[in-house]
């Protein structure tokens, strides 16, 4: 994918990496052909954004030069004046925009962030009860393979077979039948609103304790268009790169009874020093992320989203649980069109600009490298701009590059369409 791209905008990416160029140009331009590639490319992975110039600023501030191990006012290192300033913002700020009694700005990523929530109040053994990764749960919701299945004591809920959204009724039997010490809610590939006070009723009647991962609607959620769980979890996990559209980073968040484990889980439990470039970037985007704007970003998320459900829906395409009520769909690739994989789909797709991620879906046959499924989402293409009449018209273009079988000609000509709208629609 190396189009070129318009004068001002290569103008803007020699600008940004005029330093690196001086000292590396390899590296310049591999980050310049990155800059590219986004601009030319529009990005349906659900799990990305654009962070706002503003973020990627802070980003690369002075701050990655200092060490900070501790929290605000307790640090193990001197010359903390500012770096307490920006966590202590970044940290009321996010108390603030989700409502929770506490929160941690520390963990690298949404996984430490779950991490250090296990950490905090289970021991290795204990039952944790998580959604299935194949119906859309996330790897640390205790899969086999990652640390969470290693070390707990992991099962798993999932979706029901009619519906395809979340079996509340197995939850409660499962909860009630294994008591497990913590249960886990939020997922990474499922379409529809999560009930957060049917989870919380489920816990307190078992006796566990409750994390909803809000990684992937934590915008939705800050925009007042998703419920909150923060009344009815003890814990709140989150990435902030996703819906939220803040620098690559987690928060972990609790009520005020586990602040302290769960500060000490973090730190020195799973870290070290914290990456201040990024708590400045997540304060800057929590900011962001408080403003009427910002409500209004999410809303057109979630209308571009079921314009796309809309659109493919009509052209025949079976959506897992029939459509969307937030930033993504999945197309189960099963229903009409049998042969293809979502590894080809999302192959072809990429051939014509369209940036997806095959994705299984519920009682999947295939492996999860081929998968018969497509995750689509729609919070990057809605940062860039695009409106529903796009969305619409991307969505027709997707039916045509899966319908023709990845079709060379038809890919080609797919994609002179989709470099038009993306240079209509830049990124920022
Ligand atoms: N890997 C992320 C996603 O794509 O949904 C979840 O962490």
């Amino acid at each position: 994918m190396s189009e070129e791209v318009s004068t001002s905008i290569a103008e803007r990416i020699a600008a940004w990496t005029d330093e690196v160029a001086k000292v590396d140009p390899l590296a310049a331009e591999i980050l310049a052909a990155e800059e590219r590639r986004e601009q030319n490319s529009l990005n349906l992975i659900a799990s990305e954004n654009y962070a706002s110039r503003a973020v990627r600023q802070a980003t690369a501030s002075v701050l990655t030069n200092k060490y900070a191990e501790g929290l605000p006012g307790k640090r193990f290192y001197h010359g903390c004046e500012w770096a307490d300033s920006i966590e202590q913002l970044a940290i009321d700020r996010a108390k603030k925009l989700f409502g929770t009694d506490h929160a941690n700005v520390q963990p690298h990523a949404g996984s430490q962030a779950n991490m250090a929530v296990y950490f905090a109040v289970l021991k290795p053994g204990d039952t944790i009860l998580g959604m299935n990764l194949s119906h859309g749960g996330h790897l640390t919701h205790g899969l086999g393979a990652n640390f969470s299945g290693r070390i707990y004591k992991s099962l798993h809920y999932g979706i029901n077979r009619t519906t395809e959204r979340i079996d509340m009724d197995q939850v409660r039997e499962m909860a009630l039948k294994h008591r497990p010490k913590l249960i886990i809610c939020g997922a990474s590939a499922y379409p529809r609103e999560i009930d957060f006070a049917a989870f919380g009723e489920i816990s307190r009647e078992c006796g566990a304790m409750l994390m909803a991962d809000i990684a992937h609607i934590a915008g939705l959620v800050a925009a007042g268009l998703h419920n909150s769980p923060a009344q009815a979890a003890d814990f709140v996990t989150t990435t902030t790169h996703k819906t939220l559209r803040g620098p690559r980073s987690g928060i972990a968040m609790c009520k005020a009874q586990y602040a302290k484990a769960l500060d000490s889980a973090v730190f020195p439990g799973l870290q070290g020093g914290p990456l201040l470039q990024q708590v400045a970037a997540k304060a800057v985007a929590l900011a962001e992320a408080n403003r009427p704007e910002f409500k209004q970003y999410g809303r057109s998320i979630i209308d571009n989203c079921q314009a796309l459900a809309e659109e493919l829906l009509s052209r025949g395409y079976h959506l897992v649980s029939g459509g969307t009520d937030n930033h993504l769909l999945l197309i189960d690739l099963r229903a009409n069109y049998p042969d293809i994989t979502g590894q080809q789909a999302a192959d072809w797709l990429e051939r014509a600009n369209i940036v997806v991620n095959k994705n299984s879906i519920p009682f999947d046959q295939r492996p999860a490298a081929v998968t018969s499924g497509v995750r689509l989402g729609t919070p990057a293409i809605t940062t860039r701009g695009l409106g529903q009449d796009q969305t619409r018209q991307l969505a027709g273009w997707i039916d045509e590059v899966i319908s023709s079988n990845g079709d060379e000609s038809l890919l080609a000509r797919v994609k002179q369409q989709v470099l038009q709208i993306c240079e209509a629609f830049p990124i920022p």
